[in-house]
C-alpha cells in the first residue's frame, strides 16, 4: 500500500486530489482526462521498453505494444486527416525540437512570433536550445490591434529568408490564419510548422480552422484541448515521414513512454465522439462569457476578446501584477498563471497580465451561468485583497461551489 510504503507520495497526491476538487482551475493548458485515460495511463503497460517503431523494435515481446502504437497513429491520423503520425514525442517541446532536427542545421533561421505577444520558449527563445542552435527572428502582434500583423510577418521573412516559420501560440486568444502563413512560407520557399498545442481540440471540433493543407508540419501536445494524457505529437506529410521518426529515435529520444502513447490512443477515439465535439462548443461557450463578463467589469482583456478557449487580462489598470493576482486569487481557490501581456515592460516572472481559460472547468461541467459567478468572485477577490475577513469568506463559497462539480468526467 503506498500510503504505508511512502507517506510522503501519498500524502502529496491526497492533497493534490483535494485541490483539484475544491478549487477552480483557469489555467488554459490543463484539463482532466477520462478515467480510461487514467487507466491505460497507470497500467503496467509502463514496464515495458520498445526503443523503434511497430514491427521494428529493438527489444523483443513488442507484440502488444505494436497494436498500442498502431492504434494511436491511426487514430491520429484519421482525427486531423493527416498522412503521418508520431505519437512517440514526450511532451510537445520534444515534439518542436524533433521537427526542427528533421530538417535544420545549427545556426539556420527560424522566424515565429515573440513571447510576449504568444510564442512559445521553444520558438526560438534564447534561453531554449531552439534560441541557442538556430538564429531566431520574431514577429509580434499589432501594437494597436494586438492581432497577428501578417503584412509584418511577411516583411520579415522576405528580409531574412527563414527556412522555417512557426505559427501557433501559448497565449494568443485569436484565430491564426493558416492560409496566410502558407503563402508568406511558400514565397520565401521556408517549411511551415503550425504548434497547435492549444488548439488541436478547437480543430478537431472545426472551431478554429485546421492546418493541415497548409503546413509541412504540425506538432501539439495531447494535454490541452484535446483532454489526453501529457504527452506530445507530430503530423507531417508522407514525404518526411523518415525524417521525421529517426529525428525522434535515434535523434533525441530512446524508449517511448508506452503508457503515454496507449492513454493518446485512447484520448484520440474519445475525440472522435459527438460528446467531445459538444464538450469543445461549450469550452468556447464558457470562454466567451468568462471574457465579456471581465469586459462588463472594466478588465482590458488583450485584442479585447477571444475566439478560442482562453484569453490574456492586463491588470495594469488595476493596480495589481500578474505575479500578485495569481498569488491572491491561490489563496482563495482560483488556480489561474501571470502570463506577459504584448510589449510588456514587466520580466516574466512577475508579468502584466494573467491568462485565463476553460477547457478544465468546463470537463467538470461548469456552463455559462458559472463564468458569471467566477467572474465576480475573481473581482471580489482582487478588490478585497487586504481584507483577509472577506477573502476567507470568498475561500469558502468557491470550495462549496467547487465541490458540486466530479474531477472525474
Ligand atoms: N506550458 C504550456 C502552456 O501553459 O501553455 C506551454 O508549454
Amino acid at each position: 500500500m503506498l500510503k504505508k510504503f511512502d507517506h510522503e507520495i501519498y500524502y502529496a497526491l491526497k492533497k493534490e486530489v483535494e485541490k483539484q476538487r475544491y478549487t477552480i482551475n483557469l489555467i488554459p493548458s490543463e484539463n482532466i482526462v477520462s478515467k480510461n485515460i487514467l487507466k491505460v495511463v497507470g497500467s503496467i503497460f509502463t514496464n515495458k521498453y520498445a526503443e523503434g517503431y511497430p514491427g521494428r523494435r529493438y527489444y523483443g515481446g513488442c507484440k502488444y505494444v505494436d497494436v498500442v502504437e498502431k492504434l494511436a497513429i491511426e487514430r491520429a491520423c484519421k482525427l486531423f486527416n493527416a498522412e503521418h503520425a508520431n505519437v512517440q514525442p514526450h511532451s510537445g517541446s520534444q515534439a518542436n525540437m524533433a521537427v526542427y532536427f528533421s530538417v535544420l542545421n545549427p545556426g539556420d533561421k527560424i522566424l515565429a512570433m515573440d513571447i510576449s505577444s504568444g510564442g512559445h520558449l521553444t520558438h526560438g527563445v534564447k534561453v531554449n536550445f531552439s534560441g541557442m542552435l538556430y538564429k531566431t527572428y520574431f514577429y509580434s502582434v499589432d501594437k494597436e490591434t494586438e492581432l497577428i500583423d501578417y503584412e509584418k510577418v511577411r516583411e520579415i521573412a522576405i528580409r531574412e529568408k527563414p527556412k522555417i516559420i512557426v505559427c501557433g501560440s501559448s497565449s494568443y486568444s485569436r484565430i491564426i490564419d493558416f492560409e496566410k502563413f502558407s503563402k508568406i512560407a511558400k514565397e520565401v520557399n521556408a517549411y511551415l510548422l503550425a504548434d497547435i498545442a492549444h488548439i488541436a481540440g478547437l480543430i478537431v471540433a472545426k472551431l478554429h480552422p485546421g492546418p493541415v493543407n497548409f503546413c509541412e508540419f504540425i506538432t501539439s501536445t495531447t494535454h490541452k484541448t484535446l483532454r489526453g494524457p501529457r504527452g506530445g505529437l507530430i503530423l507531417c506529410k508522407n514525404e518526411f515521414k523518415e525524417k521525421i521518426d529517426s529525428s525522434i529515435i535515434p535523434g533525441i529520444q530512446g524508449g517511448p513512454l508506452v503508457h503515454v502513447i496507449a492513454g493518446k490512443a485512447v484520448a484520440f477515439k474519445e475525440a472522435m465522439t459527438k460528446k467531445f465535439i459538444r464538450y469543445q462548443n461549450q469550452i468556447v461557450k464558457n470562454c466567451k462569457v468568462l471574457c465579456e463578463e471581465f469586459k462588463n467589469r472594466n478588465y482590458r482583456i488583450v485584442s479585447n476578446g477571444t475566439d478560442t478557449h482562453m484569453f490574456v487580462i492586463d491588470l495594469r489598470n488595476k493596480k495589481i501584477t500578474g505575479l500578485q493576482a495569481q498569488e491572491i486569487l491561490e489563496k482563495v481557490g482560483i488556480i489561474t498563471n501571470k502570463n506577459l501581456i504584448p510589449f510588456d515592460k514587466l520580466p516574466p516572472s512577475i508579468t502584466s497580465g494573467i491568462r485565463v481559460g476553460t477547457p478544465c472547468i468546463t470537463s467538470r461541467g461548469m456552463k455559462e451561468k458559472d463564468m458569471i459567478r467566477i467572474v465576480e468572485w475573481i473581482d471580489e477577490t482582487l478588490k478585497n485583497r487586504e481584507n483577509e475577513k472577506m477573502l476567507k469568506e470568498i475561500s469558502k463559497k468557491i470550495r462549496r461551489f467547487a465541490s458540486e462539480f466530479p474531477i472525474y468526467p
